[in-house]
């Protein structure tokens, strides 16, 4: 799948007192803001147009896009995350997304969805049911990709935070699983490039054109996505990691 743009959003000050279920400890604002920075440069290096919404103070967690919206080349959807103090970020999203798109599509509640639950693997949607994504909502969208001619499997998740928390789709069937995904029917058609469970944050991992961008400090799955003959950028991702997310979880990639 190609990408020609990317949203991301600046973390603020406030990100400190994110949601977060690690034991890593508080991130450091300025750090975060150096890796952020650095994972803006390393996606227009993969040729995308990079859009960088300013902080919000009052949304904590709202560097991670993500969450907010679902987009596909026929549809765009807003959605209605699962977390209350996540809630209303979807409103800057909108306004966003609204000048971009002719029509959104919504999750209303009592459904609730996050994207960091949404795995698109070419016409096909993995729909995941998590803590912050419950069956009405999965229900919501596969209803909405559906009338636009996708096929939409929903995922009952048993550990895993998000669905994409252990789970990224590369090219070519080729697909990184960790945790449960390693053995889950689902999933067995495809090519597995499996994630031990010592290097479990690397299994979320983006695939942009002519790259794979992962977490720095993960030899061995940087070892197995590079034979898999993959381009890899590695990015520190530690003041990220603290608040649980991942590198799908701070941008909105999608094609224009
Ligand atoms: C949260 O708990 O909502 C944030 N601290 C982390 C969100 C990560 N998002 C994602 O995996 N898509």
């Amino acid at each position: 799948m190609k990408f020609t743009h990317v949203i991301v959003k600046k973390p603020s000050k406030s990100y400190v007192e994110g949601l977060t279920t690690s034991d890593l400890g508080k991130p450091d604002y300025e750090q975060a803001l150096v890796q952020h920075d650095h994972y803006i440069k390393a996606l227009e290096k993969c040729g995308v147009d990079v859009t960088i919404l300013p902080a919000d103070e009052a949304f904590p967690d709202s560097t991670f896009v993500e969450d907010t919206a679902v987009i596909s080349e026929k549809c765009a959807v807003i959605t209605n995350p699962g977390a209350a103090s996540r809630r209303d970020e979807i409103i800057a999203m909108e306004k966003e997304l609204s000048k971009r798109f002719d029509t959104l599509e919504h999750i209303h509640s009592p459904g609730t969805l996050e994207g960091g639950d949404v795995l698109q693997i070419n016409d096909h949607f993995y729909i995941g049911i998590s803590d912050r994504t419950n069956e009405e909502g999965a229900k919501q969208l596969k209803e909405i990709l559906e009338k636009h001619d996708y096929v939409a499997t929903i995922v009952s998740l048993e550990e895993f935070f998000h669905l994409k928390t252990g789970l990224s789709y590369l090219n070519n069937g080729d697909l990184v699983v960790a945790g449960e995904f390693i053995d889950h029917e689902v999933f067995k058609d495809f090519n597995k490039i499996v994630v031990e469970d010592d290097e479990m944050y690397a299994a979320n991992c983006i695939h942009v054109n002519d790259y794979v961008i992962i977490p720095k400090g993960f030899d061995n799955t940087k070892k197995k996505i590079t034979e898999a003959g993959y381009q890899v950028i590695e990015l520190e991702m530690s003041e990220f990691q603290k608040q649980d997310g991942g590198l799908s979880c701070l941008s909105l990639r999608f094609k224009q």
